[in-house]
């Protein structure tokens, strides 16, 4: 079992969606490392990738001797191995139930509907499907948005994470349909300083990968 003062070591990539998981490293506040997986040279199919993600993707987080992949699952482990941050209701708490059942809703429903409408897969029947249609999925987070700063009301959490970057990435493909409730709620979040040193380390790594490895030397 890790210690909650062991390295926090991010395997990484931007864009991807580890971006989430980091993220969510900058609301913890706690310093982490990151290590760079190429995914563009497909790094995350080797062997010592392998070993830590069977899946070969990313992200992966490793904390002191825990390994842990799903970009909710670790959401949801450092906001519980970091309580002292406040990015989870206690296990006692009333909200608790609600707040896992967001975490849970982005990978198994919104997930799954928004790559079927992209795909332009065909429609199949809503019984069949976990997350039921489409329609249903966005109709209900925008609900449960509609009149709420977050998705625990005016309490930011780790659920926030999973389900503002997933709104965010809906609303940029344009997936999502533009509405007052996404747009602000997309907005309160880009606002958060953690978001915001996020975005910023990110941008600066993809620049750093376009820029030219060496610079020419001058003609004699
Ligand atoms: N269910 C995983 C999905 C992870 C995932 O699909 N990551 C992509 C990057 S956004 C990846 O690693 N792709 C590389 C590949 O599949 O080869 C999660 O939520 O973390």
């Amino acid at each position: 079992m890790a210690k909650s003062s062991d390295r926090l070591l991010l395997y990484h990539w931007a864009p991807s969606r580890s971006l989430t998981a980091r993220w969510m490293l900058e609301e913890v506040g706690r310093p982490y490392d990151i290590a760079l997986v190429d995914i563009s040279k497909g790094e995350q199919h080797e062997p010592r990738h392998l070993a830590l993600n069977p899946m070969g993707k990313l992200p992966v987080l490793a904390h002191g001797d825990v390994v842990i992949s799903e970009t909710a699952a670790i959401c949801c482990y450092l906001a519980d191995v970091f309580p002292d941050a406040d990015l989870a209701p206690a296990i006692d708490h009333p909200l608790r139930g609600p707040y896992l059942k967001w975490l849970f809703y982005m990978p198994s429903c919104f997930e799954p509907a928004i790559t079927h409408k992209a795909m332009g897969w065909p429609d199949a029947p809503r019984g069949t499907l976990g997350w039921g249609s489409y329609d249903a999925v966005v109709a209900t987070l925008e609900r449960a948005l509609a009149s709420s700063r977050y998705i625990l009301g005016d309490r930011f959490s780790a659920a926030d994470v999973i389900v503002g970057a997933g709104i965010r990435w809906g609303l940029e493909f344009k997936l999502l349909p533009e509405t007052e409730t996404f747009r602000r709620y997309s907005a309160d979040l880009l606002a958060r300083p953690a978001l915001q040193r996020q975005r910023s380390a990110d941008a600066a790594l993809i620049a750093s990968q376009s820029a030219p490895k060496s610079t020419p030397q001058s003609a004699p």
